[in-house]
């Protein structure tokens, strides 16, 4: 044994040659990984490892980020601007000058005929801080355009609608560290080890040195059931039933923090009254937990010293999404858990950059949580970019979802895409060509050309991605951290910060209000815009004022708020790990607002004709539509096909084999996908990544969130067909053509 070891060659890593590393962070989800860039000395990209000195990853990254390098010349990456007179025309390409002019013409030409308003801008939670702020002055200080909305309407929406009902302001109170202190986590419809792998493992590595309940809710036995204390395989979109059934338990058992809810919140009574109908005997046949376990697990919570709550989006993508983060933070305010060691709701943030936009795009307000209803916001605004105040709209416009279906109606003509693709990632894609098809002009702006929306557009204009700009994200835990520019543009592809500056001029606003060259210039006015008071006189909790490039990479990230005084006092570069510490909320008075939630069940729900629930959401290989992941060998190789989880036993029933092509059908539209058969998914349901083209978007429904306007994307019903050997044969071939980037 041992002589065998002694003749065993060791493993040789070879040398890559690294001449110099290149601090940036990771463009792919929010967890906020630090990234080093290892350059040859001819100044290529040889390598990459995460850092081992910044705190959020401690030297780890996914298969996404360690493969993330290799994008920079990966197919399809757009080169040169194209212009075309109809869509499905040849493009042609065209000058930058060109195509910003008749762009520029275009909306002007829109707008005249039929409203400032008639002319939307769709961006993103992929793009840097600055160009994000950047673009808000554009469109709301320039365009002047009220339908700006992004993507993160998709994402993010109902925890920020649901933030902003409780505690007044959006803005995650808590931070990864919390998993060190906390002695009891529930984890509501996330993915972390697939979505998230890197908060994963901080959350394992908590869990070795101190062991505590983990409680996952997910109707999937997802990689994190697997690795729980307690599974709840919940009904779809009934979070808040349960939540409400623990509430009754911990409210009749009197195990509610009395003292901090007096001193801390409002609305208890009703909360009281509400949550006496969700008694667990009658609660359990609505959310599919039983009423035992739904007492042990609200005793378990209740009676921890500290106990947090994380979600993603098996809470936001649903009809109850806002409601459900509402009460996610209800459950937290009535046991004393917001803004201590360990005790949290955390919404785990999706896209790299989804923070940013929330926090400076102007995209739903005005830029640093400002709001267009209030009027002395508009006129500080106003008056930092130098324009009448009255050019603002007094409330904001609507949601990205919203605008969709404006340009169905015909009140919006035409459309800017920025960084998003709704012709794989919308509900019901059927529909979403149909009306892109309707715009009299659409531009898409993307890092790649062969992004399947482009197909649609009038005007495409290349950007650049990543690592070859410079600029600033905010992670899940508030922490800014800083992309650098390593490597040049890839061909005559341009940073979205010099497109929006350069589209700028072409407006007369654009000449008055200045516009900086590089993003420090933009990150020096967000700066001044964080400092001071909010409308309640508390100190803002956005402050970054005390932050600066070169400090935000010595300290590889700060969490805000981060004032001057912070800079001075300290000058530990540390952040605020939390908010509200002290008890103070962003109302008028100081008190967080217990939201009272009625549960009413409008979810399409699986019948006789389409008896499957349909789930949808992602692997850890790839990342949204794959316009990245899709041409990155080692990610696309793992995951190549389009599939769906299905239960074995359910297949039985139906003749079902593993590896098939099945047909789905739902009210919308149908596809074809490859079966896998797995325990994962319950008997009556069936899970499909949204990642591919032409897949489980022509079938989902997508109804709104009548706060957040967020799709339902994760409920809907779908029926199976069984396909002929001729059609099994055909369906394997689109998959292997499918494969070949
Ligand atoms: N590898 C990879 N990582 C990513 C991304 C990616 O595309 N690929 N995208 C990033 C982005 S933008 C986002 S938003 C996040 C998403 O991260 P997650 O939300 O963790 O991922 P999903 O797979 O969309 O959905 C999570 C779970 O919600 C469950 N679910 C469905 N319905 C319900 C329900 O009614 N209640 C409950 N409690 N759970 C339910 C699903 O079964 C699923 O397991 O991931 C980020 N990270
Ligand atoms: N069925 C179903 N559908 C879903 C979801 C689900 O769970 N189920 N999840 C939803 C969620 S949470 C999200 S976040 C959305 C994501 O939906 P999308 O945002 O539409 O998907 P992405 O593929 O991320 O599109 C981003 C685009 O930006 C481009 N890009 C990347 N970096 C840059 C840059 O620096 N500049 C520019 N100009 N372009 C850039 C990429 O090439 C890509 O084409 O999908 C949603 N759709
Ligand atoms: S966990 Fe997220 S941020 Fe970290 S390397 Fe993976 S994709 Fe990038
Ligand atoms: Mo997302």
């Amino acid at each position: 044994m041992l002589l065998g070891r002694k003749k065993r060659k060791p493993i040789s890593i070879p040398d890559k040659k690294v001449d110099a590393w290149h601090y940036t962070t990771c463009n792919y989800c929010s967890t906020g990984c630090v990234i080093e860039l290892g350059l040859n000395k001819e100044k290529e990209i040889v390598t990459s490892r995460g850092h081992a000195g910044a705190d959020v990853n401690r030297g780890k990254l996914c298969i996404k980020g360690l493969l993330e390098h290799e994008l920079f010349d990966s197919a399809g990456r757009g080169t040169e601007p194209l212009i075309r007179e109809q869509h499905f025309e040849g493009f042609q390409q065209t000058t930058w000058d060109n195509a910003l002019d008749v762009s520029a013409e275009k909306i002007k030409e829109i707008q005249k005929k039929h409203g400032r308003d008639a002319f939307a801008v769709v961006s993103t939670g992929q793009l840097l801080t600055e160009e994000f702020y950047t673009l808000g002055k554009l469109t709301r200080g320039c365009i002047g355009t009220n339908n700006y909305d992004g993507n993160t309407t998709l994402c993010m929406a109902s925890a920020v609608s649901g933030y902003k009902r409780s505690f007044g302001s959006d803005g995650p109170p808590g931070c990864y560290d919390d998993f060190e202190h906390t002695h009891c986590l529930m984890a509501f419809g996330s993915n972390l080890p697939e979505q998230h792998p890197i908060i994963y493992w901080r959350l394992k590595e908590a869990l070795e040195k101190r062991k505590f309940p983990l409680i996952v809710v997910d109707p999937r036995v997802t990689m994190l059931a697997q690795f729980a204390d307690i599974h709840l395989p919940i009904t779809p979109g009934t979070d808040c039933v349960l939540i409400n059934a623990m509430m009754h338990v911990i409210i009749n058992e009197k195990l509610q923090d009395q003292a901090y809810i007096d001193a801390h919140t409002q609305g208890f009574d009703e909360i009281k009254r509400l949550v006496q109908d969700y008694d667990p005997k009658s609660a359990q046949h609505i959310c599919g937990i039983d009423e035992d376990t739904i007492r042990s697990v609200a005793r378990l919570y209740a009676k921890a010293p500290a106990a947090m709550s994380i979600w993603t989006m098996g809470i936001n993508q649903s009809t109850h999404g806002s409601d459900g983060v509402a009460n996610i933070n209800n459950l937290n305010l009535i046991t004393g858990n917001i803004g201590i060691k360990g005790g949290t709701s955390l919404s785990i943030t999706g896209q790299c950059n989804a923070m940013g936009t929330r926090e400076w795009s102007s995209c739903s307000g005005l830029p640093g949580y400002r709001y267009l209803e209030n009027s002395d916001d508009r006129q500080e605004i106003a008056k930092f970019w130098g324009i009448d105040s009255e050019f603002f709209p007094k409330k904001r416009g609507l949601a990205q979802t919203d605008i969709f279906s404006a340009i169905e109606t015909g009140e919006i003509k035409g459309l800017w895409l920025i960084a998003t693709n709704p012709m794989t990632s919308m509900p019901n894609t059927g529909r979403i060509r149909k009306i892109l098809e309707k715009l009299d002009f659409l531009i898409v702006q993307d890092v790649y050309s062969d992004v399947e929306t482009n197909q649609y557009a009038h005007v495409y204009l290349p950007a650049s991605v990543w690592s070859e700009k410079e600029g600033c994200h905010t992670n899940t835990e508030r922490r800014v951290n800083l992309i650098s520019k390593i490597v040049p543009c890839y061909a005559n592809s341009k940073p979205d910060l010099w497109i929006f500056n350069h589209m700028a001029k072409r407006f007369d606003n654009g000449n008055i209000i200045h516009f900086p060259e590089y993003a420090e210039g933009a990150f020096n006015e967000m700066k001044q815009l964080s400092k001071g008071t909010n409308a309640y006189g508390e100190q803002k909790t956005l402050d970054i004022s005390g932050m600066s490039y070169e400090k935000i990479v010595k300290a590889k990230g700060i969490q805000w708020p981060y004032s001057e005084s912070d800079d001075d006092n300290h000058g530990s570069l540390k952040g605020a790990p939390r908010l509200y510490t002290d008890g103070k909320f962003q109302t008028k008075s100081g008190k967080a607002n217990l939201v009272p939630v009625y549960f009413y069940n409008n979810n399409e729900q699986p019948c006789k004709d389409y008896p499957f629930w349909l789930n949808s959401g992602r692997v850890v290989e790839h990342f949204h539509t794959r316009t990245r992941t899709g041409k990155i060998g080692n990610c696309n190789k793992f995951s190549p096909t389009p599939y769906m989880e299905m239960n074995p036993d359910a297949a039985k029933e139906l003749g079902v084999k593993h590896q098939s092509y099945v047909r789905l059908t739902s009210r919308r539209g149908d596809s074809v996908v490859m079966v896998q058969l797995t325990q994962r998914v319950p008997r009556n349901m069936v899970f499909v990544p949204f990642h591919f083209h032409d897949c489980v978007n022509r079938l989902t429904l997508g109804l709104l969130d009548p706060h957040s306007r967020q799709p339902a994307f994760k409920q809907g019903s779908v029926r199976i067909e069984v396909l002929d050997e001729s059609q099994q044969r055909e369906a394997a071939q689109l998959n292997v053509d499918r494969r070949e980037y």
